[in-house]
């Protein structure tokens, strides 16, 4: 039996992650289960085995764009344990019916995420953010909604500047917003009452993995005595480092820290541009997430209860 090809929507989707043109760990989650969905409306075979085979060689293609960000691989497996069914229409359902629950669970964790992490807030507090994350922003839009007066200082997040989404977002939300340079983070700690981040990952020591830079920023942090939380809700936990795995750092291009042309006129240099670093879980205050929030060193507690002692890679199966 031959597989058939990935639905050209799924190739589309796949090259849309790799360029970053969707990008966020939520989103990228999202976006992976839609295209799974798709890629079940629009497969055209006549044996559920066949069927099966193309549902999970869609789910390789999403699953060999990033490396990082654990609600990808959380997402396809969500999916593909509910594809049930003897015959194709049923499981061409289940598949569509799975990816629908588990964007409508996304909304729904991030909303719930919201409300604890904007608990953490008081009116009148000053916020720093690193890089863009809707799970992050999800907990200052739910202070604002709750009448708190906040305000922010943005790190740009070099090299890709996705804190200018984030400026973009708070300003739209009505927040006052002030863009600093990632370099200028130490100096403008002393006026902040907190840091939110996101997360691309959670491993089971409660290191939170996120864009490059949120390790130092953390640091610096405990060190003026600023409090960070990362908000993150559980599609970011990551099952296999329950079983000693550790989290690929993805390394991409070195066109994205430098233009071809400014090096040629710099000389022979190495350029290296990691995406993620992992912050240790003693430098962090709180993991928040939609069951409420915890200390980063009982992370493990809630990962066990969710995803048992490991994870299975269904679209590894041929
Ligand atoms: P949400 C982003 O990575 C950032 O590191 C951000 O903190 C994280 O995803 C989580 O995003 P990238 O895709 O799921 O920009 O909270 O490399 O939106």
């Amino acid at each position: 039996m031959t597989a058939p090809e990935p639905a050209a929507p799924v190739h589309e989707t796949a090259e849309a992650i790799a360029t970053m043109e969707i990008r966020g760990a939520a989103t990228i989650a999202r976006e992976a289960a839609a295209a799974l969905a798709t890629q079940a409306r629009e497969t055209e075979v006549d044996s559920p085995d066949a069927f099966r085979a193309s549902v999970r060689v869609a789910a390789r293609t999403l699953h060999e764009t990033r490396p990082t960000a654990v609600s990808l691989p959380n997402a396809l497996r969500y999916v593909l344990q509910r594809m049930e069914g003897r015959d194709v229409e049923t499981l061409r359902r289940s598949v569509v019916d799975a990816a629908d629950e588990f964007i409508d669970q996304l909304e729904r964790a991030r909303t719930d995420l919201g409300r604890v992490g904007a608990n953490r807030l008081a009116d009148g507090d000053t916020v720093m953010t690193h890089c863009h994350s809707t799970d992050a922003l999800a907990c200052i839009e739910a202070a604002v909604e709750q009448g708190k007066s906040i305000s922010a200082v943005v790190k740009e997040t070099r090299p890709r500047n996705q804190g200018h989404i984030t400026a973009e977002q708070l300003r739209d939300a009505g927040v006052p917003v002030t863009l600093i340079v990632d370099s200028a983070a130490r100096r403008y700690l002393d006026e902040v009452d907190h840091v939110v981040v996101g997360a691309d990952s959670i491993a089971a020591d409660g290191g939170v993995i996120n864009k490059i830079g949120t390790s130092g920023l953390a640091v610096n942090a405990r060190e003026r005595g600023v409090p960070i939380m990362t908000a993150a809700q559980t599609i970011k936990l990551h099952p296999e480092t329950l079983t000693g795995h550790t989290v690929e750092i993805e390394m991409r291009s070195e066109t994205e820290v430098i233009a071809d042309a400014a090096r040629d006129d710099i000389g022979e240099i190495t350029v290296e541009n990691p995406a993620f670093d992992v912050t240790p879980p003693r430098y962090m205050d709180a993991i928040v997430t939609e069951h409420g929030q915890f200390p980063p060193e009982s992370i493990v507690t809630l990962m066990r209860e969710l995803f048992g002692e490991g994870a299975a890679e269904p679209w590894a199966e041929p």
